[in-house]
């Protein structure tokens, strides 16, 4: 039996380097060997304010991402969250069913997230992580591609399933995260010390993929470094130039120390210069690939993964509602 894979991706705003490093290129070379399903989460994006126009626009926008990064729709599953109402079912069980209010509390992204008026927020961001624990935990998924950040949401599906199925019996698999030795934790450009995030204020920070090319090449001719003169990799004392070199070496596929030795005796100007090229034609590959889709084959596809799934997640439903007896 081949491994299930599942992973998605908030239409939330525009995907950045960061999310195709840490989750996207991973599933490309995942689909190679396993069954691999891949979702649109649109129910995770509005647990922050969302534009209707705008979100309609993402949602297409993302899966093009999807496709335009090498997921196949021939191979892989691909659907929208909300198209398959179970989703949230689920999560309302598992709210009442292996969620404690003192997991969610230790959660960190919600902490980021919430910032300082923790009291004002959505009700739906908090319980987030259990929404996300439905989508994984519904297709008896075996692996998790994620970067660094989601490793605690995942870690949170697995105590559910292991409570729910303590207390029901064996009815979910307990999954796994899997994430990048390198390039699991992009670093914003300006501000190496943290995340690059798509909901970034300053979008300086990121390298978008559907970015203008010469905007994306300023971006890194203007990523911060630090006072040394060399080229070296030390995530922990030389954030940013480390940074660089994880973006370099991940989208060239060549290993950092191979870089570090190349650009041994040469300054940041050059090094940037080169990785800004290396940025501006992966990008100009990426953006015609994406350009070559209509918003009509991104319809068809989505549906088409949609009855793939629901016939999945109806099953496994029907037996969570038998096991807690409203059947
Ligand atoms: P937001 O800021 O809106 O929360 P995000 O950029 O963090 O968005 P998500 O939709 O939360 O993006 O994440 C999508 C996937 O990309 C997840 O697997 C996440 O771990 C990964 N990811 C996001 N940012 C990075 C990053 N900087 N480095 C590596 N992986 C990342
Ligand atoms: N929370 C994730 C997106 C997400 C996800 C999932 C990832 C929602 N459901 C299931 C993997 C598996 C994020 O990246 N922000």
């Amino acid at each position: 039996m081949k491994k299930t894979i599942f992973s998605g991706i908030q239409p939330s705003g525009r995907l950045n380097v960061g999310n195709y490093i840490g989750a996207i290129s991973q599933w490309v070379e995942m689909q190679k060997e396993y069954d691999c399903i891949f979702s649109v989460v649109d129910y995770h994006a509005i647990t922050v304010k969302q534009d209707p126009e705008e979100l309609r626009k993402r949602i297409i926008e993302v899966t093009k991402i999807y496709l335009a990064a090498g997921i196949d729709p021939k191979k892989s599953i691909i659907f929208q969250q909300s198209a398959v109402p179970a989703h949230t079912e689920l999560a309302w069980i598992f709210n009442c069913y292996g969620a404690y209010i003192a997991d969610l509390n230790k959660m960190t992204q919600f902490k980021d997230k919430a910032g300082k008026d923790r009291e004002a927020v959505s009700v739906g961001l908090y319980d987030y992580p259990v929404l996300m624990a439905a989508d994984i935990l519904m297709y008896d998924t075996d692996i998790v591609p994620v970067g660094e950040d989601q490793k605690q949401h995942v870690e949170l599906a697995r105590d559910i399933a292991r409570r729910f199925n303590n207390e029901f019996g064996n009815i979910f698999k307990v999954p796994e995260a899997v994430v990048r030795q390198e390039g699991a934790r992009i670093m914003s450009l300006l501000e190496p010390t943290k995340k690059m995030s798509k909901s970034d204020a300053n979008q300086n920070n990121c390298v978008g993929l559907l970015d203008d090319i010469e905007i994306a090449k300023k971006k890194i001719m203007r990523a911060v470094t630090d006072t040394e003169a060399n080229i070296a990799y030390d995530p922990i004392k030389r954030p940013g130039i480390s940074n660089l070199l994880t973006i370099y070496s991940v989208i060239s596929n060549k290993p950092i120390s191979d870089l570090v030795k190349d650009y041994q005796g040469k300054g940041y100007g050059d090094f940037k210069k080169d990785l800004a090229e290396v940025v501006a034609k992966f990008l100009s590959d990426f953006q015609k690939k994406y350009n070559s889709f209509s918003d009509q084959e991104v319809m068809v596809i989505l549906e088409s993964g949609r009855k793939k799934v629901e016939k999945m997640a109806n099953g496994k439903m029907e037996k969570v509602r038998r096991a807690i007896g409203v059947r």
